[in-house]
């Protein structure tokens, strides 16, 4: 028996000297040696509790001394969705399709960097609570939430710069909260929306008699409200569009939200260094920076488990491409929305889902630290 084993294994490449030794030997020698952590805690990638990437889970709104630099953030709400539904499982699913990203296999070969082995303690901060039966109630909690896990800690190594948060949506009005909360540290900012959809629609182009305080706010008007509150600045860009219009006064509602509008087909048709070319002209690269992608900016093949689908949308790897190559902007938040796992198909969309979010970590932290001279003077 002990000779066949012997053959499997060499021929299977494992050296001799290993064959030699008894197996039950080998494990003795090693209970005898090895401490609790070299034992027992290496889990292969498909074992253990799911937080992002593996990542420390701290329950960081109920533990305000927990210091980080970086962290993710679930907001499992979809009640101002306007198709289909399902969006408030998307942080469970997006942590369960980043599995195979830990930090010993981390690197990103992109960019050259393993955003999980460097200056900064990146954390999963586990889930915003948000009610699924009151609009006007969550959107509280979320800016409260919000509010508490950027303004009132400081991140690990600066006293004066706040950490910064990846929000795990949701559904797409998840932007408005994290907005409201960054625009308290560092004034105006400066949106990228990869997105098919404008997302800057008034609230009544959504038509309907019945209208409150709460119904102006979904996640196709979520743009249009934060530019209301005087949220962002004249630099913003939508990338990927191809949405359906009302007609073309979309367009001029959106131009006076100071929007350049990049369209889906301009990928393939002027290439993907126009795009880039685009975004880098229009954003100024040190001035505060939020970053939101609707998984729905990539085509339905790679993104069935969404919300409101548009054919003719753009490759992942256009997509990762693109987040690489604005790397050098000064991103200080950012957001993965409208992954919608009941609609999604062997875990396409979430497993892109989780690509976005570590491309945007990585942009975050190869970035370095945020200047603290761009946080608002009264907070520091
Ligand atoms: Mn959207």
């Amino acid at each position: 028996m002990k000779t066949q084993l012997a053959a499997a294994l060499l021929a299977s490449g494992v050296s001799a000297t290993f064959v030699h030794l008894d197996a039950n030997q080998v494990a003795f020698q090693s209970e005898q040696s090895a401490s609790l952590e070299e034992k027992w805690d290496g889990l292969w990638p498909f074992q253990g509790i799911n937080t992002f990437a593996h990542l420390d889970h701290h329950k960081c709104l109920l533990d305000p001394e927990t210091p980080y630099d970086v962290a993710l953030i679930g907001v499992p709400f979809d009640t101002a969705v306007s198709y289909r539904p399902g969006a408030r499982f998307g942080p469970r699913a997006i942590r369960a399709a980043s599995q195979r990203q830990t930090s010993l296999r981390g690197y990103n070969q992109r960019a050259n960097f393993n955003p999980y082995q460097s200056w900064a303690k990146v954390i999963d901060c586990g889930d915003i609570p948000v009610t699924p039966v009151d609009n006007s109630v969550a959107f509280l909690q979320m800016t409260e939430a919000f509010k508490e896990l950027i303004s009132e800690r400081k991140s690990v190594d600066s006293t004066s710069v706040p950490p910064r948060y990846v929000a795990l949506g949701g559904d797409h009005s998840i932007l408005l909260p994290h907005m409201r909360a960054l625009h308290k540290i560092y004034g105006r900012l400066n949106v990228i929306h990869f997105d098919a959809h404008l997302d800057t629609w008034a609230p009544d182009k959504y038509p309907s008699f019945w209208h409150s305080d709460q119904s102006e706010i979904n996640h196709g008007s979520m743009l249009w409200k934060a530019h209301e509150e005087g949220l962002t600045t004249r630099h913003n860009v939508h990338a990927g569009l191809r949405t359906k219009l009302s007609g073309l006064e979309d367009y001029e509602d959106d131009d006076t939200q100071h929007f350049l509008r990049i369209h889906a087909d301009d990928i393939w048709l002027k290439g993907p260094e126009y795009v880039v070319k685009q975004i880098l002209d229009t954003v100024p690269a040190d001035t505060p920076t939020y970053i939101s992608v609707d998984v729905d900016v990539l085509d339905p093949a790679f993104t069935s488990g969404t919300g409101t689908q548009e054919p003719g949308g753009w490759l992942p790897r256009e997509l990762i491409h693109i987040l690489r190559s604005i790397e050098g902007l000064t991103v200080v938040g950012g957001d993965v929305v409208e992954v919608s796992p009941a609609y999604d198909n062997a875990e396409i969309t979430s497993t892109n889902g989780a690509q976005i979010a570590y491309e945007l970590i990585t942009s975050m932290v190869k970035k370095g630290k945020i200047d603290p001279s761009l946080v608002a003077r009264e907070l520091i």
